[in-house]
């Protein structure tokens, strides 16, 4: 089934993008949204909703500090949500005042692309940031299950061969980055794509259910300039669960 197309809700707006679905729920009620993505992770829980009382906000880590240890280090994933992600969620709204400013004609009009170049930049480093956490589990299960399990297969012939496409995307990213992996909207097929900064070389209507950080600040203090020995351990990390429930939602 192909996804349906993008809508816009201000109330629910952070949590679509953390959801990487921005535009699929038009007319379901939260009880739907919840039923729906039982009982393989809670699309609803706090950590994976980045606005609140119409200010993006910083979602709670899903885990403690230290329980990904010792595939990621305590004082990495501290400072990255604590400092480096609550930066994101601080420039965003920061972003978000000057833009009601120009429209109240408080703020020169030229002001609109800088500010907007603004807004994207850190209401895409917040939301990548807070499907990063969501992404990560301590102990996951090794491998993904269900439809998203068959979709790699159709598409790359086995999971080994995905995983080989997949990290050559993470290395690829020159300089600050992510690699993605997104259901192409129109096709429903899934797209490895790799985002310079946070918001570049997205593609319009592209839905990522699985992202990596590698902006050297995810891994420099472990692993410094040593980003495959990173991308390892970030894959041992991945919760499967919750890409699934990305990809069946992004699919629905
Ligand atoms: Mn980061």
């Amino acid at each position: 089934m192909r996804p349906s197309l993008p809508y816009t809700s201000r109330r629910h707006f952070m949590a679509l993008m953390t959801m990487g679905i921005a535009g699929i729920w038009a007319g379901r009620s939260d009880d739907q949204i919840e039923q729906h993505n039982q009982p393989q992770t809670n699309m609803n829980s706090k950590s994976h909703i980045g606005y609140e009382d119409d200010k993006y906000i910083l979602p709670p880590l899903p885990y403690a500090y230290d329980a990904l240890d010792p595939l990621m280090d305590e004082e990495t994933v501290k400072l990255h949500h604590d400092k480096h992600h609550a930066a994101y969620v601080a420039g965003a709204n920061a972003a978000m005042e000057t833009l009601k400013k120009i429209a109240k004609g408080e703020v020169d009009s030229s002001a609109t692309n800088a500010t907007v170049r603004n807004l994207a930049f850190h209401t895409a480093g917040h939301a990548l940031h807070t499907m990063y956490w969501t992404n990560m589990a301590p102990n996951p299960k090794k491998e993904p299950g269900g439809k998203l399990a068959q979709a790699i297969k159709d598409e790359y012939g086995s999971l080994e061969n995905f995983m080989t496409a997949y990290k050559a995307a993470c290395m690829g990213v020159q300089g600050s980055g992510w690699a993605l992996l997104s259901v192409e909207c129109l096709s429903g097929k899934l797209v490895i794509n790799g985002a310079e900064k946070h918001e570049n070389c997205e593609i319009p209507g592209m839905t990522p259910i699985l992202a990596c950080d590698v902006w050297e600040h995810a891994y420099y203090l472990k692993h410094q300039n040593n980003r495959a020995g990173f991308v390892e351990n970030f894959i041992k990390l991945i919760n499967w669960d919750d890409v699934e429930a990305r990809y069946d939602a992004a699919m629905s």
